[in-house]
């Protein structure tokens, strides 16, 4: 059946807008069906929109009955505009319910939806995903996705206001920046290209041109594991300078993860109820611990860790890490090609550090190699192709200062800020090894 039309009709005020102040005045409000009951006489409707929930009641006498008939009958989810008055009402959560004189419907809901729009756990993440457009109108979503977009806003204002310049970079390219397992190929023209793991390479560059550069942007990762943290396509905030080291960036790091967590703070302030879990920053600043205390660290509790082995979560849960600390001075070897080695850490470590949040990574950096010898001599001890790089080796003959950066995942960092548990709650549109759609 054809819906309404909405012709000339707009909403004159939103539900928050719905209040026992406005008694007695006319409304007209829009959004979809989240809850209808009806009692013979008396209809009851939930009408959700952008800001949250205004109660419609329709009884026999204080409206047309057609209305009244009309709302009986609706499916969750239909889309509908309702034109009534505003009536104080003790009984609504908000203090005040319309009382409809007509009821537009633009769009009927087609089926019963897998799950209730005012569900707060719907127990199969995927079933979920498969209905992702309904999924994100329940509110636990509504608020990690919206606590994100204040975050987002947060991170892009911080950086502006420390001079930083917002780029953009390719997403095709032509060969890997961060270690060639987990690269997507894809056709470009008749060659093969990749998708870009990182804008390591090009964020680098860009500091000889604008010294201070930012990015925002997804990052393609290939990765097999399944796990609650790993996506194949992320959102990263990449940052670089020039002219400074890796301590200057974990001091820049802790700068913008503290823009990030006041604004989730004050999302969570204003949205009394939203359940978002906002950790504290740690008082005095980020501890930055050694990579070499923490293996030790692990070891006494039992985990069984070498110096040069990867910290695994469970090693880290071991060692009992909680909250944000930075791990500093990583051994070089597993390292990517870019990151300076040496420094504090001793000849075998590298400058480098990585953010973490208990047993979660948010964010790695590093002093980036300014050289190119010692670059190319990474580059050629970790099996790479340096003709590949002939061009980001091309930019070494022009300047490059010394420089350091991060990048932080924008989902990590959410699941940080919120207490989501798992990262496909943190992205719209998940994708990872299983799932390409919707
Ligand atoms: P790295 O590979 O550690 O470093 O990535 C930086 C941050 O991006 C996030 N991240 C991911 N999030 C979800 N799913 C994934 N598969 C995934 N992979 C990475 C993590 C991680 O800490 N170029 C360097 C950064 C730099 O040195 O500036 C880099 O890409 O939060």
């Amino acid at each position: 059946m054809a819906g309404d039309e909405l012709g000339s009709l707009r909403r004159t005020r939103y539900s928050a807008d719905v209040s026992a102040g406005a008694d007695g005045e006319r409304a007209v409000v829009m959004g979809w069906v989240a809850s209808v009951r009806g009692h013979g006489a008396i209809s009851f409707m939930t009408v959700r929109d952008r800001d949250g929930d205004v109660q419609v009641v329709a009884k026999a006498g204080s409206c047309p009955d057609g209305v009244r008939e009309r709302i009986a009958g609706l499916k969750v989810h239909s889309s509908v505009a309702v034109s009534g008055t505003v009536r104080a009402s003790p009984r609504s959560p908000s203090g005040a319910e319309v009382v409809p004189d007509e009821i537009r419907v633009f769009s009927e809901a087609a089926r019963t939806p897998p799950f209730e729009p005012a569900a707060v756990t719907v127990k199969n993440i995927d079933t979920r995903l498969e209905a992702r457009h309904i999924d994100l109108r329940r509110r636990p979503l509504q608020h990690v996705f919206r606590a994100r977009s204040a975050v987002l806003r947060a991170v892009r204002e911080h950086l502006y206001g420390e001079g930083f310049t917002e780029v953009s970079t390719p997403k095709m390219i032509s060969s890997a920046t961060e270690g060639g397992a987990a690269l997507f190929s894809i056709f470009y023209y008749d060659r093969g290209a990749f998708l870009a793991q990182s804008p390591q390479l090009y964020k680098e560059q860009l500091t000889m041109s604008f010294e201070k550069v930012f990015e925002i942007a997804p990052i393609f990762r290939a990765e097999p594991s399944r796990t609650a943290r790993h996506l194949s396509e992320a959102i990263s905030i990449d940052v670089e300078e020039a002219f400074v080291d890796y301590a200057d960036a974990m001091d820049g790091a802790e700068r913008v993860v503290g823009a990030a967590r006041g604004a989730a703070a004050r999302y969570a302030g204003a949205n009394a109820g939203s359940g978002l879990a906002v950790p504290e920053m740690p008082a005095g600043g980020i501890p930055r611990r050694a990579y070499g205390d923490v293996v030790d660290a692990a070891r006494d509790a039992g985990a069984g860790v070498e110096w040069g082995d990867d910290l695994h979560p469970s090693a880290l849960r071991k060692a009992g890490l909680e909250g944000f600390y930075f791990i500093k001075d990583w051994p070089a070897g597993p390292k990517p090609f870019y990151v300076k080695p040496g420094g504090p850490g001793g000849p075998r470590a590298s400058e480098s550090f990585d953010l973490m949040f208990g047993d979660l990574e948010i964010s790695s950096g590093s002093t980036r190699i300014s050289g190119r010898a010692e670059l190319e001599e990474r580059m050629r001890n970790k099996g790479m192709d340096v003709g590949d790089f002939a061009h980001h080796l091309g930019a070494f003959d022009y300047g490059v200062p010394p420089h350091a950066g991060f990048g932080i995942g924008l989902e990590r960092l959410m699941m940080a800020l919120t207490g989501t548990a798992n990262i496909r709650d943190a992205s719209f549109y998940p994708r990872d090894a299983d799932r390409l759609a919707p």
